[in-house]
């Protein structure tokens, strides 16, 4: 039990990986603490299990960029919405390696490939298998992000040296329908379980600022923390709005509820990476360094996410430095 707790609400039975359930009402309870309790409790969470001045620095590459036949609400990169966003056809191999080269120099350990599929055709895959060893031996730890997977794919994933399988639940099970039309969320489990059972770490997290209530909020994150047992590693993204899409307008979220979503994410996934991921651009500086306390411990880091912005390395490395948060090792 967590003896820390400023407030007995809310805590789950145990909070091991696989032992721990949590229910809606409960994290719910987090999400309705005063900020202070809520930021206190996240960061003795954080402290127990993680150096708390220590961020793991992720880059982002698009293999594939474009012409996606699915409907998410948020994506730029589906075919059907009128955006900036240009097709492209899948890179070779030896732009990515000298894409993930870059990332290394300049201080990344995880190099992260998305490309814009419902899911990979086999041929499709193999040159991304291609890609996966090429960056492996460049020293990086490597994540994909590809769709869903097929019987089988999971395997050759691992079988190249994937670390991470990054797959997102995106929203609450009954907000789901609102935002994709093209999938179920039962199609998501599917391909996590895959992933999960070939050995490959599990990557998985979601969007707020999509218009979704706090309640909503907090069922993404149960449904994130009962997966069993729950993720490596947790990306937490605030809507980029990008226009020519559905849910370009949508209120924007006020900042310090997304910094909740990060301390409930870390106090009910204690050992979790978890990752202050897209929308960092539009975020104050302060903002960010409540994330850190609140418990986040990773981010997007390069000038690029997959289409959209990300605050340029410099202007992260100076963050960092008046902070004094130093980078996570390779492996940790
Ligand atoms: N096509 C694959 C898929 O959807 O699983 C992989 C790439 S997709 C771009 C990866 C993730 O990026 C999505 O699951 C979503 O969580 C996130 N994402 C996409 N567009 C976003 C946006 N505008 N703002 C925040 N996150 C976004
Ligand atoms: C994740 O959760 N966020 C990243 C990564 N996983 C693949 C993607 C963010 C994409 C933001 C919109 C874009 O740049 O296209
Ligand atoms: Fe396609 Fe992924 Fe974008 Fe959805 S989030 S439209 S699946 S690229």
């Amino acid at each position: 039990m967590d003896t820390i707790s400023p407030n007995a609400a809310a805590t789950p039975a145990a909070d091991t990986a696989s032992a721990a359930r949590w229910t809606v009402d409960q994290v719910e309870a987090l999400f309705e603490l005063p900020f202070n309790d809520l930021m206190f409790r996240a960061h003795s969470v954080h402290r127990t299990h993680f150096d708390p001045n220590a961020v793991q620095l992720s880059t982002l590459l698009s293999i594939k960029t474009g012409g996606c036949p699915e409907d998410c609400g948020y994506c730029p990169q589906a075919a059907r919405y009128h955006t900036d966003v240009a097709n492209e056809d899948m890179l070779a191999v030896d732009e990515v390696v000298a894409a993930a080269r870059a990332a290394r120099d300049n201080g990344a350990t995880r190099f992260c490939m998305g490309a814009a599929w419902r899911g990979p055709k086999q041929r499709d895959l193999e040159r991304v298998l291609g890609m996966v060893k090429a960056v492996r031996e460049l020293g990086m730890e490597t994540c994909a992000t590809l769709g869903m997977l097929k019987e089988g794919q999971a395997e050759q994933l691992k079988e190249a040296g994937l670390d991470y399988y990054n797959h997102n639940l995106d929203t609450a099970p009954e907000f789901y329908g609102n935002i994709i039309s093209t999938r179920t969320q039962d199609d998501r489990h599917d391909t996590l379980d895959k992933v999960r059972a070939a050995g490959i770490n599990v990557c998985c997290g979601g969007i707020v600022g999509m218009g979704e209530s706090r309640r909503t909020r907090a069922a993404l994150i149960v449904e994130i923390a009962n997966l069993d047992p729950y993720p490596e590693s947790v990306p937490i993204n605030n809507l980029v709005q990008v226009e020519g899409t559905p849910l370009h307008g949508t209120a924007v979220l006020d900042p310090l509820e997304f910094v909740r979503t990060i301390a409930c994410a870390r106090i009910t996934m204690p050992k979790a990476m978890v990752r202050l991921s897209a929308g960092r651009q539009d975020m104050s500086e302060g903002i960010q360094a409540l994330c850190f306390f609140a418990g986040a411990n990773s981010i997007f880091y390069g000038d690029k996410l997959l289409t959209t912005g990300n605050p340029e390395a410099q202007r992260d490395r100076a963050l960092m430095e008046r902070l004094g948060l130093h980078a996570m090792g390779s492996g940790s």
